[in-house]
């Protein structure tokens, strides 16, 4: 079905029963974020939506997309306006955002781009660029230099393509115009992205020029933040069925849960936008939530990932209907509970209960395959480190184990009914040499995997007792 494209002028004509912006849209946008994808416009932008909903002016978001043009050919022609439609087995809201003023397409705009992060109205850039858009080794803590983006951006400042180079050219031309830095706010699924996006801005500042990194250092912020709320990629069939109920054609749409969190470490450099009058928690140390999101919600999400796609499941909501998916993530949640800080009038009872409620939400149809890419930057979080932590104790880890056994064997690209897919991740060729040589010898894969010090950094492979169980546990999967 063809309908007119979403616009600022079809906005009049909306149903009455459908929430759309109430604000002048033609106001400041304070916020620049990198990486304008589905996520961000189901939580960031929803929260500012909210905000200057509520009366908080020049806090639009103009977004930016670094790698392609497909988010700017969506949102653009649509004056950024977008509906956001949340869902479970329930109930179903619409709602059309109107919080992003445009979106820049870095590769074709960077000029303007760069304007815009020098600007004084600009106070804060917020980025979703995945793990592997920081260019860091999380496992050494240490940027990546020889990754071709830095390498550019470490010989091209004025002309950068990453997200940290961006950062750091942005900062520079502050600094060189006497404005007060913008607060940098990470809402990637990273531990500490906070602390993580200040390596990786510090470490690049500091080849281009150590007085810059000093001030970045000291007069920059870098809050950690955690965000939650699970966004499944949008497909041509959730377009359709938006038109077919609203009339209008919005390839920007978005499909959601009801539910949205968002944490904020309150260490702001430049003005704070008021989020805590929309639901969002500032808190002096976010990392117990991080952790226990991390750990909880994102080690179930890769591990279903991982064995449903295995086991030829497309969705996750279909996998964890099956009583053997049930007890692996009730047995994955029970070792990793006792890892987690302690959250004060916290119920990880409830959460657990909560977690099984969104996983099992069929509205979402959420690809087991879309949370299986890009592995070896997810997995160290969610699942080595409570690994790891167990480890220490003295505790055994069968689900943990099988979780990464199965992210092995995913990489092989093909599942139990003998389909092939494609392994998407920065590190799959290092591991696909691994297992190439390795051939059908289990203990040479688990050993030689687990030397990847980049994901494992150097505890497993020291660690004979882990690698033997981790053999183990993949010969008995094989079979
Ligand atoms: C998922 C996350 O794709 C993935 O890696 O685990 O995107 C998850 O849906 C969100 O973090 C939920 O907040």
């Amino acid at each position: 079905m063809k309908g007119p494209r979403l616009n600022s002028h079809q906005l009049k004509q909306l149903p009455p029963e459908i929430a759309r912006p109430n604000y002048a849209r033609d106001q400041h946008a304070g916020v620049i974020h990198l990486g304008i994808g589905a996520f961000h416009r189901a939580h960031q932008a929803v929260y500012f939506d909210d905000l200057l909903n509520s009366g908080e002016a020049n806090w639009m978001i103009r977004g930016a997309s670094l790698r392609s043009d497909s988010a700017a050919r969506a949102l653009n022609p649509q004056d950024g306006l977008f509906t956001v439609r949340a869902a479970d087995d329930t109930q179903s809201n619409l709602r059309v955002i109107g919080s992003v003023a445009e979106v820049i397409n870095a590769k074709t705009n960077q000029h303007q781009l760069l304007a815009h992060l020098g600007a004084e109205q600009t106070k804060l850039v917020t980025l979703t660029v995945t793990e592997k858009g920081y260019h860091l080794d999380i496992a050494a803590k240490t940027l990546i230099a020889t990754s071709p983006e830095i390498k550019h951006d470490i010989a091209n400042i004025c002309a950068p393509i990453s997200a940290p180079g961006y950062l750091v050219a942005g900062l520079a031309a502050r600094k060189a115009a006497g404005l007060q830095p913008f607060t940098v706010l990470s809402c990637d699924n990273l531990p500490h992205n906070g602390d993580l996006t200040r390596l990786a801005v510090l470490a690049l500042a500091e080849r281009i020029s150590p007085a810059l990194a000093r001030w970045i250092d000291t007069e920059g912020a870098f809050p950690s933040s955690m965000v939650d709320r699970i966004v499944p990629a949008t497909s041509p069939a959730d377009v359709e069925a938006l038109t077919q109920i609203t009339g209008w054609q919005d390839k920007a749409m978005v499909k959601t849960e009801p539910f949205s969190q968002w944490v904020i470490e309150d260490q702001f450099c430049n003005d704070r936008p008021k989020l805590d009058t929309v639901g969002v928690q500032f808190t002096a140390d976010v990392s117990p939530w991080e952790t226990t999101k991390l750990r909880m919600l994102n080690g179930a999400h890769s591990t279903v990932a991982y064995v449903a796609s295995l086991a030829g499941h497309q969705f996750v909501s279909d996998a964890v209907q099956l009583p053997e998916f049930e007890r692996l993530i009730n047995q994955l949640w029970d070792e990793i509970e006792v890892t987690l800080p302690s959250i004060p009038r916290f119920s990880v009872t409830s959460y657990r209960r909560e977690l099984f409620e969104r996983f099992s939400n069929s509205t979402l149809q959420h690809r087991t395959h879309q949370i299986a890419m890009d592995g070896s930057q997810k997995i160290p979080q969610r699942i080595l480190a409570p690994l790891y932590e167990r480890k220490a104790r003295g505790l055994g880890s069968p689900a943990l184990i099988t979780a990464l056994a199965s992210w092995i064997k995913y990489q092989r690209g093909i599942d139990a009914l003998g389909n092939e897919f494609t392994v998407l991740d920065p590190l799959h060729s290092n591991i696909e040499a691994v297992l190439k040589s390795a051939g059908k010898d289990t203990y040479a894969i688990a050993k030689g995997v687990t030397a990847i010090e980049a994901i494992f950094g150097s505890k497993f492979t020291i660690d004979s007792e882990l690698v033997n169980t981790l053999a183990r546990t993949l010969k008995r999967i094989n079979a």
